[in-house]
Order: C-alpha cells, then sequence, then structure tokens
C-alpha cells in the first residue's frame, strides 16, 4: 500500500507523523472521508470544498492548492491501483512544540490514505438499524463550530461508546437546545407525509455529502418535498420513515428509535427508493481516476 505524505508517494511502513504534530497532541487539523466508485471519485469538489472551508475555519493553512490536492488524491488512488475506495484526506497543524501555540507550527502536513472499501453487512440496509439517543451532545457553534470536520472526534466517540454498549449501532446526538444535530458520523433525515426533514447545519449537523446528494434526489427524481427543519426525538418516533446519510454507510433505513418503533418496522418504501437512485448516482458520475 502506498500513502501520500507531503508531496511524496512512500510505503505504508515510512508513512510516518512525528510525536510533535500538533494534529495527534491536540486534534488540531481537518480531514475528510472520500469515496471511489468504479474508477471515480464521488463528488471530489465538494469534498475539496469542504476541507479547504473546515481548514479556514479553524486558520489552518492548506499546504497545497484544491487542484494540486485533487492531483494527489488520483494519484495515490492510481499508485494502489484502486477502482473502489476510501479515501482518507487529512491535514495537521504540523510538527511544532509542547504548547498549544500553533505560531510554533511552520508548516502544515498533509496526507492521502486510499483503502479498499470495508462494505456494511447487507443486513443493515435490508433490515434497518436501530438508534438510541444519547447524553453526550453534539458541540456548540459558541465553541467550535460543528461545521468544521476536525480532527478532534471525541463528542462522536463516546456518543458511539454510549450506543454500543447499549446494543445498538447508533445515536442520535442532540445539540445543547435538545434539537437533533446527526448522528455519530452520519445525518439524519425523517419523512412525513411526503416531506423530508433534515436538522440544518446551525442545528449542529455536518453538511454532509451524502446529505447534500440525497436532497438532490429526494427533490428531483422522487419529487418530494424537502427542507431543513429543527427536530426533536418527538418527530423521529412518529415519523412514518427515518433514514441515515454518511459517505460510509451511504443511505441506511432506521427502524427503531429509543425503543419505539419507526413506521411498520421495516425499512421504508421510499427509502428503499433513495438507496437505489443513490447506488445509481454514484455509479455514474464522479471525477474519473484513470482517464486523462
Ligand atoms: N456527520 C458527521 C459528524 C460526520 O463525521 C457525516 C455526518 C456524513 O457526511 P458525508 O459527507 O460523509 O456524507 C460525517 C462523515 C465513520 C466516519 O467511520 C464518518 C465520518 C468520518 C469518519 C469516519 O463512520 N464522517
Amino acid at each position: 500500500m502506498k500513502i501520500y505524505i507531503d508531496g511524496k508517494l512512500v510505503e505504508k511502513e515510512d508513512a510516518r507523523i512525528s510525536v510533535f504534530d500538533h494534529g495527534l497532541l491536540y486534534g488540531d487539523g481537518v480531514f475528510e472521508g472520500i469515496r471511489a466508485y468504479n474508477g471515480r471519485v464521488f463528488r471530489l469538489r465538494e469534498h475539496l470544498d469542504r476541507l479547504f472551508n473546515s481548514a479556514k475555519g479553524i486558520m489552518l493553512e492548506v499546504p497545497m492548492s484544491k487542484k494540486e490536492t485533487e492531483a494527489a488524491i488520483i494519484e495515490t488512488l492510481r499508485a494502489n491501483r484502486l477502482k473502489d475506495a476510501y479515501i482518507r484526506l487529512v491535514v495537521t497543524r504540523g510538527v511544532g512544540d509542547l504548547g498549544l501555540d500553533p505560531e510554533k507550527c511552520p508548516k502544515a502536513s498533509i496526507f492521502i490514505i486510499a483503502d479498499k472499501i470495508k462494505l456494511y453487512p447487507e443486513e443493515m440496509y435490508t433490515q434497518g438499524l436501530e438508534l438510541i439517543t444519547t447524553s453526550t451532545r453534539r458541540f456548540t457553534p459558541n465553541s467550535l463550530s460543528p461545521c468544521v470536520k476536525s480532527l478532534n472526534y471525541l463528542n462522536n466517540i463516546m456518543a458511539k461508546m454510549e450506543a454500543k454498549r447499549a446494543g445498538v449501532q447508533e445515536a442520535i446526538m442532540l445539540n445543547a437546545e435538545g434539537y437533533i444535530a446527526e448522528c455519530t458520523g452520519d445525518n439524519l433525515f425523517v419523512l412525513k407525509e411526503n416531506a423530508l426533514i433534515t436538522p440544518p447545519t446551525w442545528a449542529g449537523a455536518l453538511e454532509g455529502i451524502t446529505r447534500g446528494a440525497v436532497m438532490e434526489l429526494a427533490k428531483n427524481k422522487l419529487k418530494l418535498l424537502v427542507r431543513e427543519d429543527m427536530l426533536a426525538t418527538y418527530h423521529v418516533y412518529t415519523a412514518d420513515e427515518c433514514f441515515l446519510t454518511g459517505t460510509a454507510a451511504e443511505v441506511v433505513p432506521v427502524v427503531r428509535v429509543d425503543e419505539r418503533v419507526i413506521g411498520d418496522g421495516r425499512p421504508g418504501k421510499l427509502t428503499l427508493k433513495l438507496i437505489k437512485e443513490f447506488r445509481e448516482l454514484t455509479s455514474l458520475t464522479g471525477v474519473p481516476i484513470y482517464e486523462k
């Protein structure tokens, strides 16, 4: 496996980061999780825009332009001869001293891992997930903006642990006011009487790339009304359908939340249609890896 790190492709064993890197010492950095399907990188420009916006949010200068970063991703995929892949793009503050001050870090580091994609079990899509609401809240815009996809995922990790310990796979995270933000690594949607609703970014949701694609498909292909709105757990319990979206999971039906059955307890009809539409979109669109 070849890893891209600061301008070079190196073997996995040689891909190393310093113990003085503030990405490690403080979670000071940003990242993206991207997928390639059948030789095409899905929504690459959108992922790069989000990465650069996350970096701007924390005053971190990405050491390459968007164009160069795009080229580095393609180069890494080619070096590993991948057609279907999960790509992890990371920018850290770089090496500094033991203090917090990022001014002591002269140069940010960038690395790209492109690996084979580990698919989730098919039952997850045919049977649906169960969720709980966790006690760990999503952080608020008066601390770190939840729109910044930073290297500090401890909140979400704590929420994930709580879900696993409760015997379910995923957790709903509320914001400080008690409205739903999203899940630990996925956005949440509910469907009620032909309206598809998802929390806005100002409720604490990350502006998911999959979320954006699904909103477009729901509007244009399924002719649903789509809107961003505040949701409380009550609105999920009483929804006709519920599902999650994310790069790794794609579109996953939710059938139970906090021990309430959603709809008839099976993946919703429109959710299944969206899964199909999304799979079609990912197989047909994206930035080609092997063509010029
Ligand atoms: N919310 C959060 C907090 C995320 O981290 C999403 C939503 C979905 O966004 P996209 O753009 O992927 O549709 C994410 C995605 C994981 C994992 O293992 C998930 C993410 C990052 C790293 C790991 O589930 N992020």
